[in-house]
């Protein structure tokens, strides 16, 4: 329990409300926002409502506020799970990682922002250089990220459209000496080329061919709004350049991220058309422009857009696209030049900042602090693809929450000798299975769907799931249950997650994760003369005889991903923020009771508080419950005479008539029930109220 904040800003933990129930949950989560009071823990979790406005509450004053302190003694903040997540570090040499969910503008990346900038705030004290300028690396690389990985979508001016995981490693003496960052789907199609480019200099759009007008460019209209009105561009565009140079990016690099930013402008202008049995492209003039980009032969730039080599037994023959596959190809190749881009950025800046010559043996383990920032759980009108993958995720952490912080609870009871009593709960294992089994899972579904050589069809893969998975209790279709009309026939599969039901429309699911880039495009980019481009493209190297392997498929790689980072968490210590969104019109004002409920329901936050609560929902050392509550028991104040703090302790709840509802354990108290410690703090105000009325009167009397 946080210190006592006056209850007129409601309950600073979740853990004390009276019962737990959902009216009461959001009643305190309310009246919380609505006195401007948006941290509220649950144990150890905070609870996060976004503010949508500028608070006065991270500045240097209030970092000091918690720096070192530990978690209760002040009112919820970021910056105490901050605190705490160095700490343990710090103290006990333990990794540690800091979980940051929910949904899409819900505060996430804000949240990891201020998590970074405590961290930079309290570490460096005797500020070596070398240390100022790793942190410094660490923030602008945050800048250069957000630049390319995030777009405007009607839910967040600045979302971000790729998960983030990053880890800050630090010395022995407790300050950082680098980090990595892994990047996880990028939403491609939602990426904003323009944005990029907007606000550049004249002479710089002039050599990319780029003119002013956005309009001129099919990619940009595609994406609608143009002009986010919370973000200049211009100033953006030049603090993302100085961030690169900051970070260290060589000029040549910087210049080839332009051109293919600009490469992929122009690639959403070229039209195709046909002449009898020809294809062609219809503005030729472009090619010569995406030529001079890329560095490459004009010849070799058409022949890949318009032809297909293909290897039939040892002959290799050269296949004409029609003008739609001709389309098709350019809008791969302009997705998959984006997202080779952005890997390759988070790749620079992971070989800039990782530690180099770290030797363990003489300076002590090299601890981390990990900062998961990734998309929250997602229901759209129409979810496809990316909605799968991004909740297939968030099963994934939640399974990783269960386990974690029973995990963490039975420990501690082992630690302090107390007997583990089993804590019912939703275990959704159940349905990260159904998604990532082998053989019976969607994924392997969906991958032998793709692998078919005949007809490979959505409709074929919604049948291999019905025939999978017809008894599946998370699982239901059109077919399986023909009653339903929500459902759409050979369209649509429903799956109960956790945190609720997702109608997903299998439309483009072969697609999206065959991922196909053709080879000619490959070898193009690696043919280049720009040797940064040819270094993004190494597999272009082979010729099309030598591609014998199926390159994986985008939910195979994303599987593996999943699994890496969760196994990655699972050895940390995890501290974790749950941010919640209060309203879908950016206002400070409102709290939506129904949206503000719903993400309730899915963060699991009511079955977190009934698992914090099920054990003990409260412990502490013995020394500090004494500070705190000597004054209520005639065998504690001033001073015991017992001969521990333990048995101080002990005399004080039997005498208060507790005993029953508390546990012993070898350094602290665990109390059962929130009942019991309000009648704590009850006896304990009165007795400071009555102290405070005796003095008042006292001075009344002396005056
Ligand atoms: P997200 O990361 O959770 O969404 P953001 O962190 O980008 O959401 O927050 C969205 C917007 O809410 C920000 O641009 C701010 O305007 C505002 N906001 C969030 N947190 C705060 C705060 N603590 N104080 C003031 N304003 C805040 V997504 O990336 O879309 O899932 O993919
Ligand atoms: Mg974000």
């Amino acid at each position: 329990m946080a210190e006592h904040e006056s209850l007129e800003y409601g309950k600073a933990d979740f853990v004390l409300l009276d019962n737990v129930s959902m009216e009461e949950f959001m009643t305190n989560l309310k009246l919380r926002f609505e006195k401007g009071r948006i941290y509220t823990y649950i144990g150890e979790v905070v609870v996060s409502v976004n503010p949508y406005r500028a608070m006065n509450i991270y500045g240097r004053d209030i970092v000091e506020q918690y720096k070192g302190r530990e978690l209760y003694e002040r009112p919820p903040h970021l910056f105490a799970i901050a605190d705490a997540a160095y700490k343990a570090m710090k103290r006990r040499n333990k990794d540690t990682c800091i979980v940051i969910s929910g949904e899409s503008g819900a505060g996430k990346t804000e949240a990891s922002k201020y998590i970074m900038q405590y961290i930079a705030a309290i570490t460096n004290p005797n500020q070596r250089a070398e240390v100022e300028r790793v942190k410094n690396m660490l923030l602008k690389s945050n800048c250069v990220l957000e630049a390319f990985g995030n777009a405007k979508t009607n839910r967040n001016d600045n979302s971000s459209r790729f998960g983030k995981y990053m880890d800050i490693n630090f010395d022995f003496k407790g300050d950082p000496i680098g980090g990595h960052i892994s990047n996880y789907l990028l939403e491609k199609v939602k990426a904003n080329y323009r944005r990029l480019l907007r606000g550049a200099p004249d002479s710089l759009l002039r050599s990319l061919h780029i003119k002013k007008d956005p309009t001129a460019y099919n990619y940009i209209k595609v994406g609608g709004q143009i002009k986010v009105s919370s973000i200049n561009d211009g100033a953006d565009f030049k603090a993302v350049a100085d961030a690169m140079k900051v970070i260290g990016f060589t000029g040549d690099e910087i210049q080839t991220v332009y051109k293919i930013l600009a490469t992929i402008l122009h690639l959403g202008n070229l039209t195709f058309g046909v002449d009898g049995d020809v294809t062609l492209i219809e503005n030729t003039k472009l090619v010569s422009v995406i030529r001079e980009l890329l560095s490459t032969k004009e010849e070799n730039v058409e022949k890949a857009l318009l032809y297909r080599t293909v290897a039939t037994g040892r002959d290799v023959i050269e296949k004409q696209h029609t003008a739609q596959e001709a389309s098709y190809g350019r809008d791969a190749l302009a997705k998959a030049m984006y997202e080779r881009l952005f890997c390759w950025i988070v790749g620079r800046i992971n070989d800039i900042i990782e530690v180099k010559n770290y030797d363990a043996r003489v300076h002590g383990k090299n601890t981390v602090i990990g900062v998961l920032d990734i998309y929250g759980f997602e229901i759209f009108q129409n979810n496809s693809f990316e909605q799968f993958c991004i909740n297939y995720c968030n099963e994934k952490l939640q399974q990783l929450f269960i386990q974690l912080v029973l995990k963490q609870e039975q420990e501690e009871y082992q630690r302090e000798g107390i007997p583990w009593k089993h804590i019912d709960y939703f275990n959704n294992q159940i349905i990260v299975d159904l998604v990532e089994q082998q053989h019976k899972g969607i994924f392997s579904v969906l991958d032998e769907a793709c692998m078919n050589v005949g007809k490979v069809t959505d409709e074929v893969f919604l049948q291999g799931l019905n025939g999978k998975l017809a008894k599946h209790a998370h699982y239901t279709s059109r077919k399986l249950s023909p009653t339903d009309k929500s459902l759409e026939f050979d369209r649509d599969f429903r799956i109960r997650h956790y945190a609720g039901d997702v109608v997903y429309s299998v439309v483009g699911f072969i697609d999206k994760n065959k991922d196909t880039l053709f080879q000619d495009f490959k070898r193009l980019l690696y043919n280049s003369s720009n040797p940064v481009l040819k270094a993004m493209w190494p597999e272009g190297k082979l010729s099309i005889t030598e591609v014998t392997k199926r390159p994986l498929t985008a939910a195979t790689l994303f599987k593996n991903s999943m699994i890496l980072l969760v196994e990655n968490l699972a050895c940390k210590e995890p501290y974790y923020v749950r941010c919640i969104k209060p309203n879908d019109v950016k206002s400070p004002l409102l709290f939506e009771q129904e949206r503000c409920r719903h993400q309730v329901e899915y963060l699991g936050l009511l079955e977190n508080v009934r698992v914090r609560r099920a054990g003990f929902a409260y412990r502490q050392t013995y020394p500090r419950f004494l500070q705190r509550y000597k004054m209520i028991s005639e065998f504690t104040w001033p001073n015991h005479d017992l001969p521990s703090d333990k048995d101080a302790v002990k005399r004080l709840m039997q005498g208060c008539g507790f005993d029953h509802d508390v546990a012993y354990g070898k350094t602290k108290v665990f109390i059962r029930t929130p009942r019991t410690l309000f009648s704590l703090e009850e006896q304990r105000a009165s007795l400071i109220t009555i102290h405070f009325h005796d003095v008042v009167l006292c001075l009344q009397v002396w005056r």
